[in-house]
């Protein structure tokens, strides 16, 4: 029984530090990178301010987008850069229209 807890306290610890790092790719120069590898926006959720620029490099050898639903959409090339910059209603969820399971989101900050 407390070796039970102590599983479920380590397991909730290392979810929290996993949420934590997801935020760490703050912009210091206007511009937050993004990668996509093997399916994956890497990181999947940034901060971002409004006049920032994201740039994804796609490191997979397929074309990906980032798309917003009814709203915009980047096509990464393989191999590629593409960039979008966030205006301030852009916290949005994210995917690739060619990949549906890829989802990222975006979370402007002031
Ligand atoms: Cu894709």
């Amino acid at each position: 029984m407390t070796t039970l807890l102590l599983t479920r306290r380590q397991v909730l610890a290392t979810g929290a530090a996993m949420l934590a790092g997801s935020t760490l790719a703050r912009a210091h120069d206007g511009t937050v990178h993004v990668a996509i590898r093997n399916l994956a926006f890497q990181p999947a959720e940034i901060e971002v301010r409004a006049g920032e620029t994201i740039e994804w490099t796609n490191d997979d050898p397929f074309a990906h987008t980032a798309t917003v639903k009814g709203g915009w959409e980047v096509m990464i090339p393989p191999g590629k850069k593409a960039t979008h910059v966030v205006t301030a209603g852009d916290t949005v969820d994210y995917y690739c229209r060619f990949h549906p399971n890829m989802k990222g989101r975006i979370k402007v900050v002031d």
